[in-house]
């Protein structure tokens, strides 16, 4: 320890040392150090100035990213406390930039903290994980300011003017040395203040980027909350009820939900826990699904949509083409599950339940029309779940008539260990039988797909299990679909769709996405879907290796390096793949089958709410928007991000 440090009291001493912990183990308190973990400090701000509008004295937050990665938020709120701390003889605001989990010491007890992002520590590591940090409070009709760096403090908080306004501004550069990139990006952060303005109903966020010309600016204030939400969710798709059903309610746990269904088929309920995206669901997602499950039955009985004889509709089939947002604050939550998003706390289940139920049980009795409308959508429902279940059930039977599940045209690999093994699911025949001659049979599996394609977003699961073309998937993949998928079926680690660069191979490829992204997201979500990448170029010359371009970035960069050969370019043949179909076997196996030689793109599903928009907008009736995102993304296909 450091000789000056002695001079410090017994306490000043421990929270040096709290800090350097953070220092040391970064990623225990923000996960990683990737960008990831850069967008969280700037959430870790945020965080509390939400905390200030949730406590009813915040109105406004403006998050700037200016030049030179310096970040700096600043609220209307009351301004951190900056009396003297009795004890600790450090003033409040440097006790919550200084101290480890000062926060969370706040929470529970006072009820303080409610908002948070997943790891809750707060202020304290953000300061010790940047460069410098520099704090300004407005209260008690002064301005006052402090100081760090890396965590220890410079200035301690000193007054250094005049003013009746009140609110914190906090600016920060994050530590360059322990960061992997300092590079944030807009976008990430828009779509997370997008979704707190949902979340905390008038609240405006402004967010701004002064790293560049020209500079970019967003606003969001909905008065409307997590309606707003429903609605922005919804946009491109045909309602059923025009506007949101909202159910509000405080009190031991404060909840807020909005309900409106669609023509779609499929549920899309997002759940929140103090701000928090539950991607897990838990307890709350339980007492919502209990709740709209009863008020609907008890409604459609007591209406005699339901006859004595008829068993009760089932969840699922209330669930069809529903959008929902389920906001609550709960006061300590538990978070459990694989990813700690999903809620532990067992009162809320019960509470939402009967929330929802009785809030719903009015709404349908005032609102016979919706009423009606929406349940005649979940009667449909449950019969094509019975379709549905016959259909599947002739699919196994078929199967094990035929004494193998597998599809006939399935040419399979003859490893069993399917983390080794790929499928390549490739249109076309003539394509397929490249691929089947090229693979390597041992770890390689081939499908060529053939027959009428269908269209996912407009059609129901009885359908897709009878479908020529998808039923071979299903078979192959091998881990039933829906509700039923079982990730730990699956045959083989890697799902590869392979397509032509052209219009009709994006239509194919959009089409097995969405299929998969509806029906089989967990391989999506376990980063098991790829899309093989086949080259676009091929330039020769007599005595020259074949060389193979990808992109037309590629293509200029090989001119490059040949002309550096003191090779011409008008020397060089190039030919232009219009298909899979133009490659020999070999050809094929060398450019886009070599796992040695091979482009691969993982499909990644970062965030649910943006892939549903996207799938609805491509495969949806609206052409004018899907028109408008082919145009802007004709180009980025290779950073295909969904
Ligand atoms: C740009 C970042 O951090 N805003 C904050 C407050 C307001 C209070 C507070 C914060 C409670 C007991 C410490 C004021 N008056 N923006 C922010 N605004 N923290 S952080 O209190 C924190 C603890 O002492 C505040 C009365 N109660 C609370």
């Amino acid at each position: 320890m450091e000789k000056y440090e002695h001079e410090y009291n017994a306490e000043q001493i421990q929270v040096l040392e709290g800090l350097e912990a953070v220092r040391k183990r970064p990623g225990m308190y923000i996960g990683s150090v990737s960008i990831r973990g850069l967008h969280h400090l700037v959430y870790e701000i945020v965080d509390n100035c939400v905390d200030e509008a949730l406590a009813g004295y915040c109105t406004q937050i403006n998050i700037k990213l200016e030049p030179g990665n310096i970040v700096s938020v600043e609220d209307n709120g009351r301004g951190i406390p900056v009396d003297i701390h009795p004890k600790t003889k450090i003033s409040a605001a440097e006790t919550v930039y200084t101290k480890l989990h000062a926060g969370g010491k706040f929470g529970g007890d006072s009820g303080y903290k409610v908002s948070g992002g997943l790891h809750g520590v707060g202020a304290s590591v953000v300061n010790a994980l940047s460069e410098w940090t520099e704090v300004t409070i407005q209260r008690d009709g002064g301005i006052y300011q402090m100081k760090f760096n890396r965590g220890k403090t410079v200035e301690s908080l000193t007054k250094i003017g005049e003013s009746n306004k009140t609110g914190t501004k906090v600016r920060f550069l994050a530590d360059g040395t322990i960061f992997e990139t300092l590079d944030y990006d807009f976008d990430t952060l828009e779509e997370r203040f997008r979704e707190i303005a949902f979340l905390t109903k008038g609240l405006k966020i402004i967010i701004e980027d002064l790293r560049q010309e020209p500079n970019k600016k967003s606003e969001f204030h909905f008065e409307g909350g997590v309606n707003s939400f429903v609605e922005y969710l919804n946009k491109n798709k045909e309602k059923i009820n025009t506007k949101p059903i909202y159910i509000e309610k405080d009190g031991e746990v404060p909840t807020e939900i909005a309900i409106q269904y669609t023509t779609a088929y499929s549920e899309n309920i997002y759940t929140f826990v103090n701000n928090i995206n539950t991607i897990e669901g838990g307890t709350h997602l339980e007492g919502f699904k209990r709740g709209l499950t009863k008020a609907f039955n008890d409604y459609a009985r007591s209406h005699n949509i339901l006859k004595e004889k008829d068993s009760n509709l089932q969840g699922e089939d209330i669930r069809e083409g529903i959008t929902a947002v389920v906001s609550v604050k709960v006061r300590e939550p538990q978070f459990e599950g694989q990813t700690k998003t999903k809620l532990g706390n067992s009162n809320v289940t019960g509470i939402v339940s009967t929330l929802v139920n009785d809030a719903l049980a009015t709404f349908l009795e005032e609102n016979p029309s919706v009423a009606k409308a929406i349940l005649e959508k979940c009667i449909s429902a449950s019969r094509a779940r019975e379709a549905a279940r016959k259909a599947r059930e002739l699919v196994r039977r078929k199967s094990a008539l035929e004494s193998t599940t597998l599809p006939g045209k399935l040419a399979d690999c003859s490893s069993k260990n399917a983390e080794e093994c790929e499928i390549y699911i490739v249109e076309g025949d003539s394509a397929g039988g490249s691929a089947k001659q090229g693979r390597d049979r041992k770890f390689q599996a081939i499908l060529p797909l053939w027959g009428k394609m269908l269209n996912v977003e407009k059609s129901r699961a009885d359908k897709i299990y009878n479908n020529e073309k998808l039923q071979p998937v299903i078979l192959a993949v091998g881990a039933g679909i829906g509700n039923d998928f079982d990730i730990t079926k699956i045959r083989y680690g890697k799902v590869i769709i392979m397509a032509d660069a052209d219009v009709d191979g994006a239509h194919i490829r959009t089409l097995l996405l969405t299929f998969f992204f509806r029906y089989m997201r967990p391989l999506i979500e376990n980063g098991n879907v790829y899309l093989a990448q086949p080259p676009l170029y091929k330039l020769s010359k007599k005595g020259m290796q074949d060389i193979y371009c990808y992109t037309d970035e590629d293509l200029e960069n090989s001119f490059k390096e040949l002309a550096e050969k003191g090779i011409a370019r008008d020397s060089v043949s190039i030919q232009r793949y219009k298909g899979l179909g133009e490659m020999n076997p070999e050809q094929l196996w060398d450019t886009t089958m070599n796992p040695e030689s091979r482009i691969l793109i993982r499909v990644k599903l970062e965030d649910a709410v943006k892939a549903d928009q996207t799938f609805t907008m491509l495969m949806g009736d609206e052409i004018g928007p899907r028109r408008q995102f082919i145009e802007e993304n004709a180009k980025y296909v290779r950073n295909l991000d969904i």
